[in-house]
């Protein structure tokens, strides 16, 4: 009933004209009273459809549904998504896509919820995440890849958000290396890779995505009031989230497969650095064996930063316990 549902809805939004029930019912092999049923849970759920008597269905706008079926409608990747659980609730999704891996999940499943009860950051920080504004979605992979390489999966995963969210929104988003998105100096959106893997041999990772969509300012803590923003508050305008899960999921798959041609970012560099925030610019790097600043360069093609000193020797900076600040503020 849920994909009929995603399918029915699929192409009413591609259909300019009228289809007619019958046409529903035969392409889908259902009854008319099945069709009827879903049209009505579809205006249920806030979407005004038309039914004109000998034309048929026709949909006439799309109010902002986070829903499981609003999301599958939209999908049109290989495998990024082809199979998405949807919660209204959840402790967090990066938990739940990992229970799904372990339980067997295909490559590119992914949990999308409107809520979490635990969201979390890295090294056990907190994400923030009240209902009915963001996405957190969480996409499992099982690539067949050696472990060193998946911390690289993080900068896909950065580079694909910055791709949606400024095709979406117009916004300069900007990759805060490694894990953030920024947009206005604001951190926007937050990725967490994690993965269960031995020494030689990866199970699966996971890669969790937080992004504040059409959060006021109003609805951040006052921790992160001043660092946070969300797509609506910086472009001025509501986002759909669901487009927002559609395209991360698009431009993850796209850049993915990028990846793992050469399994480094020699092919997505460029369009890496064109995002990345600080770029030739100064930057202060928080190393615990020592502060220093420098000229950040881009990344190298193994996804560190590189950073140039004072005195021209270039320092190949890892993601880990290292952070790194512009010298003013956050980014
Ligand atoms: C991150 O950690 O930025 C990774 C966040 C990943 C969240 C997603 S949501 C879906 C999936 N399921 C999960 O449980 N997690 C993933 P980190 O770099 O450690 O940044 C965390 C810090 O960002 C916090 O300590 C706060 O200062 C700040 N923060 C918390 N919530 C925020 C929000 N909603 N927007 C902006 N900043 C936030």
């Amino acid at each position: 009933m849920g994909t009929d549902k995603a399918d029915i809805l699929a192409l009413l939004r591609n259909s300019k004209d009228y289809i007619s029930g019958q046409q529903l019912c035969d392409q889908f092999g259902v009854s008319r009273t099945a069709v009827w049923k879903v049209i009505n849970q579809l205006k249920e759920e806030g979407y005004q459809i038309e039914s004109v008597t000998r034309k048929g269905y026709r949909l006439l706008s799309c109010p902002e549904v986070f829903s499981e079926s609003e999301i599958v409608s939209r999908i049109r990747t290989d495998w990024a998504g082809q199979k998405i659980y949807y919660y209204d609730e959840t402790g967090s999704t990066n938990i739940d896509a990992k229970r799904l891996a372990e339980e067997g999940a295909p490559h590119g499943t992914t949990v999308v919820a409107d809520k979490q009860k635990q969201g979390r950051g890295r090294r056990g920080r907190e994400w923030e995440s009240p209902a009915g504004t963001a996405v957190y979605m969480s996409i499992a992979l099982k690539p067949d890849f050696a472990p060193d390489k998946a911390s690289m999966l993080t900068l896909v995963m950065a580079l694909s958000v910055a791709e949606a969210v400024t095709e979406l929104t117009g916004l300069e988003a900007a990759i805060k290396w490694p894990n953030d998105i920024v947009v206005n100096k604001k951190k926007v959106c937050g990725i967490l890779t994690e993965m269960s893997a031995e020494l030689d041999y990866i199970h699966y990772i996971v890669i969790g995505v937080g992004i504040n969509v059409n959060n006021h300012l109003s609805e951040f803590t006052e921790e992160i009031s001043k660092t946070a923003s969300s797509l609506q508050i910086e472009s001025g305008k509501p986002v759909s989230r669901a487009a927002v899960v559609e395209r991360v999921l698009f431009y993850f798959e796209k850049n993915y497969d990028i990846f793992v041609r050469k399994l480094d970012l020699s092919e997505l560099q460029e369009a890496y650095q064109k995002h990345l925030i600080n770029l030739n610019t100064e930057v202060k790097v928080l190393d615990p064996k020592g502060e220093y600043t420098g000229i950040a360069r881009g990344i190298s093609k193994t996804g560190e930063l590189l950073v140039e000193k004072e005195d021209g020797t270039m320092e190949t900076v890892y993601a880990g316990e290292v952070s790194v600040r512009g010298l003013y503020g956050y980014v």
